[in-house]
């Protein structure tokens, strides 16, 4: 499945903690936009989609939230509880956010401006172009 996950080097002293990201380097590829969400409600369940080409860093940097991932064959929950990781997700990844806590703040870094045709609404849609890839690759 197209995501990992990122350890980020901490740089703490007794000020505290400081995390740095930089595209090309922490961040594997260019850092075209950057959007984050908050105040998610109680039982909501975000995403439901899928991307034909791009990539993204997620971060809760603060409060913790669970991420579904499905590639139309397997699926992974992530937990993210730390501002100190990062979930990278390629293409072709359907995902769903859930579990928010009521002070979640899930910072995502994006490589492409906001593209409506890029995304993969229909999940049924998503695993036939999944399929059909797959046979042509092979
Ligand atoms: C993703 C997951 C992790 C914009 O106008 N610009 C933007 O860059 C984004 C991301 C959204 N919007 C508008 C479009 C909708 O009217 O904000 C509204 C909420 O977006 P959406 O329903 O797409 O949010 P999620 O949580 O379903 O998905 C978002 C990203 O769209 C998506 O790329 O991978 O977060």
């Amino acid at each position: 499945m197209n995501y990992k996950m990122i350890d980020f080097q901490k740089h703490g002293d007794d000020r505290g903690m400081l995390v740095a990201l930089e595209e090309n380097k922490e961040i594997p590829f260019q850092i075209k936009r950057v959007y984050y969400m908050f105040e998610t409600g109680e039982n909501v369940r975000r995403g439901y989609h899928a991307h034909k080409h791009l990539e993204q860093v997620l971060i809760c940097v603060q409060g913790k939230c669970k991420i579904h991932l499905d590639d139309g064959y397997l699926t992974k929950e992530v937990c993210l509880d730390s501002p100190t990781y990062g979930l990278y997700i390629g293409n072709d990844v359907w995902r769903e956010m859930y579990d928010f806590s009521t002070n979640a703040v899930l910072l995502v870094l994006a490589s492409e401006i906001y593209d409506e045709t890029d995304y993969i609404r229909d999940y049924q849609r998503f695993v036939e172009l999944i399929r059909r890839q797959d046979k042509n690759e092979n």
